[in-house]
């Protein structure tokens, strides 16, 4: 007998309500991802209480489009939150004297979950995701997630869940317990059935809060181990305390009371500013105006110039995501070594199952094509040059790219600091002519600087961005100036550093302070892993045009006259032994430190580690308001992300503008002015700075005006 439908009905703008037989159905119409805003939940809520009053006898919840709920609308958050809340709305769901069926598709992740867990049955398509990643967001499972999932996958797979915000598969969680049943087919047929069985079935109602209180174990010290990996974000090891409450609370409400405490504690944290100030702004970061409409140039076959570290990464990433290859290097040997490089990282992908053995195969062998004749690359849609740092090797390289490559081929230098313009002027198609900056290692790395010329045209501008989402990164549009926007400021705070260093700070207490910070690694080390020699070129090339007033140490070019370039020599700031992680700091820096203040006159004095990290910070934020204010950079959340993406930010701090906004702008101008008493020619304030602390205005009033 075909089934009997009550005319569908909008319980609200985002849930309709419709009635099969004995089924109510919920649908959520939320696009793009159902979020569980306002809305959503107050269609949830009305649509159970409807199916109640008109005897259904059991509930059906899905979601339409490309996923079941993503979890609660992040815009909403810092607003108040208006009823029903989505604790409420689930506390309600699991009450319901009807069985509640959650079938599940796409995404169901946070609140999404949470509402899943407060239902009584869950099915799910085999592709489905499920999790919760609140603390990704610097915030926790506020809606009972840490209460319902310990006690359906037990305590070991909800912390794991939780604490990472990793997603798992739905065969994972049939497996562990979180979902009951897989089948294939659209989420609302595969529901409808399942329901109908569980009603002819006869199957009970199963709230999750009625289940027993699970299994406890050492809270304490893994609380403390989540502290110490995650260098200094909270909300980790919040969420644990939240499911600890789960384990040890006299009831559910109890733990639910508490995860509640939990989660208000953390959505009023600064932390929580930060990260979901970093969730926007990596989504909003590759969103031009300009590049509205404008039609990426066919990109299919690359070619890349120069197989050293920097090309074989590129090379890397272009082969995983789809792109054919040819590497240009100016012998056979080099190219056969390139190529080593470029079987090692693939060779790395297989082992983490990015790729099969067959697509490693084809990848290596007929994506990837070497040659050692500019003419290989006359059909490429887009070349990269990834050779020697050198503006003449770039020019030399330039010429013949102009005079091989095919009319509206996009040609690109990966030069980390050098003048685009002056590169694209070699050639007679500087329209053709962008800066890719890659990061090392380029297939691992997410950031990707798009550096803009003078005279590139908009649709290479827009074919560059498409290559940018093709790899997977995080791309960011950036003027021409020396550096760009990453590397100038990281010069900046450099020389900030290496100030405090001759003022009587030492290279390791500022390491310390910044990781304490939350970088995963001090400027020092990071210095020692990218290769002292970077510097010491960069420094060389500036000398000739130095101005007399800065503060220039010399205890850095003496490390490198010594032949110490760090990790690569065994030596830099820190000595590097075969086989162990990290080094130990290198006794010999001490006394070129000594030596150079003698030099200079200077008398050593303490610095506590707050003061070492202000002035890094402030010296950071003042090159960035330069580099917004000048328009290398369009808005600061471009700074924000280029800092997160490219030089280890803490993400939880969301960045150097976003972290300014949060500490409050006229402190820091006040800071920088007063530093400027020691040293006025490298503390001179940004004029963008001052202008938004006149104006009583924020960095984030010029993200909303420029988005
Ligand atoms: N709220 C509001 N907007 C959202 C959203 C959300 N939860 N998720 C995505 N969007 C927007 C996003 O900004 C983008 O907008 C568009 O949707 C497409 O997203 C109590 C409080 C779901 C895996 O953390 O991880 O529940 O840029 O580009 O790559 O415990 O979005 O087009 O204008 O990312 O296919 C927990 C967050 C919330 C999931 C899809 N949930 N979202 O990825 O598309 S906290 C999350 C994602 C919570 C409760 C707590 C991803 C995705 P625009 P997209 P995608």
């Amino acid at each position: 007998m075909a089934p009997s439908l009550t005319k569908e009905k909008r319980m609200s703008q985002a849930i309709t309500y419709e009635r099969i037989d004995d089924i109510a159905v919920l649908i959520a119409q939320n696009p793009p991802v159902n979020a569980l805003g306002l809305e959503v939940r107050k269609g949830l809520q009305a649509g159970i209480e409807r199916a109640e009053a008109e005897g259904a006898r059991a509930v059906l919840i899905y979601g339409d489009g490309r996923t079941y709920f993503a979890g609660a609308d992040i815009r909403e958050f810092g607003q108040p939150m208006l009823a029903p809340g989505l604790p409420e709305l689930c506390a309600r769901i699991e009450a319901s004297p009807l069985i509640v069926v959650s079938s599940m598709h796409g995404t169901a992740l946070g609140g999404g979950l949470e509402v899943a867990l407060s239902s009584h049955y869950r099915i799910a398509v085999p592709s489905a995701q499920m999790g919760l990643p609140e603390v990704n967001l610097g915030i926790l499972p506020g809606a009972g997630g840490t209460q319902r999932l310990p006690r359906v996958a037990g305590t070991e797979t909800a912390l794991a869940m939780i604490t990472t915000g990793r997603p798992i598969r739905a065969a994972e969680a049939l497996d562990k317990g979180i979902i009951d049943r897989i089948a294939e087919g659209a989420p609302r047929e595969i529901g409808l059935a399942y329901a109908r069985e569980l009603l002819e079935t006869g199957a009970p109602r199963r709230p999750v809060c009625d289940m027993p209180a699970p299994q406890g174990l050492d809270f304490d010290t893994r609380y403390d181990a989540l502290l110490k990996k995650n260098r200094g974000q909270l909300s980790p090891a919040t969420a644990l305390r939240a499911v600890q409450a789960a384990c040890e609370a006299d009831s559910f409400d109890a733990g639910m009371l508490r995860e509640g405490e939990l989660f208000t504690e953390l959505m009023d944290s600064d932390q929580r500013l930060g990260m979901i100030h970093a969730f926007f702004s990596e989504r909003a970061v590759s969103k031009l105006p300009e590049l509205k409409g404008v039609a990426p140039r066919p990109l299919a076959a690359i070619g890349v110039i120069g197989g050293g570290t920097m090309g074989a990464g590129i090379a890397t990433a272009a082969l995983l995501s789809g792109l054919t290859v040819t590497l240009l290097e100016m012998t056979e040997q080099a190219a056969v070594a390139a190529k080593d490089r470029i079987v090692g990282n693939l060779q790395g992908a297989l082992k983490r199952g990015k790729i099969s053995a067959d697509q490693f195969e084809a990848l290596t062998t007929q994506a990837l094509i070497l040659a050692t004749d500019y003419s290989a690359l006359a059909q490429a849609d887009l070349v990269i040059e990834a050779v020697f740092e050198e503006m003449s090797v770039k020019k030399t390289v330039f010429a013949q790219l102009d005079a091989v490559c095919k009319p509206g081929a996009i040609l690109a230098t990966n030069t980390s600091y050098l003048d685009v313009d002056e590169i694209a002027a070699v050639t007679k198609r500087p329209e053709d002519v962008i800066g890719l900056h890659f990061f090392s290692p380029a297939h691992v790395m997410k950031l990707l600087e798009v550096v803009v010329a003078d005279k590139t045209a908009i649709d290479v501008v827009a074919t560059s961005f498409a290559l940018g989402k093709m790899l997977g990164k995080i791309t960011v549009r950036a003027g021409v100036c020396d550096g760009f926007i990453g590397n100038r400021i990281l010069a900046t705070y450099r020389s900030c550093a290496d100030h405090m260093i001759l003022d009587g700070a030492s290279p390791y207490q500022i390491d310390k302070a910044m990781t304490g910070f939350g970088f995963a690694m001090g400027p020092f080390e990071v210095a020692d892993l990218a290769g002292l020699d970077i510097g010491w070129a960069v420094r060389k090339r500036l000398a000739p045009t130095q101005d007399p007033r800065e503060r220039v140490p010399s205890f850095p070019d003496k490390l490198c006259e010594d032949g110490n370039f760090g990790q690569k020599t065994g030596k830099g700031y820190y000595v590097y032994e075969a086989g162990k992680r990290g080094g130990t700091p290198n006794p010999d820096v001490p006394g070129l430190i000594e030596a150079n203040r003698a030099e200079l006159g200077l008398t050593p004095r303490d610095f506590s580690d707050e003061e070492i990290t202000r002035r890094y910070m402030c010296a950071m934020v003042n090159e960035a308001a330069k580099v917004v204010g000048e328009g290398i950079a369009r808005r600061p959340l471009d700074v924000d992300m280029t800092l997160l993406f490219g030089y280890g930010f803490p993400r939880y701090r969301g960045g150097p503008l976003k972290w300014a906004d949060i500490q409050g702008l006229a402190g820091i101008l006040n800071d920088i002015n007063v530093y400027a008493k020691e040293d006025a020619f490298f503390w001179q304030a940004a004029p963008l700075l001052q202008q938004l602390v006149a104006e009583g205005r924020s960095f984030e009033d010029l993200n909303r005006e420029n988005s």
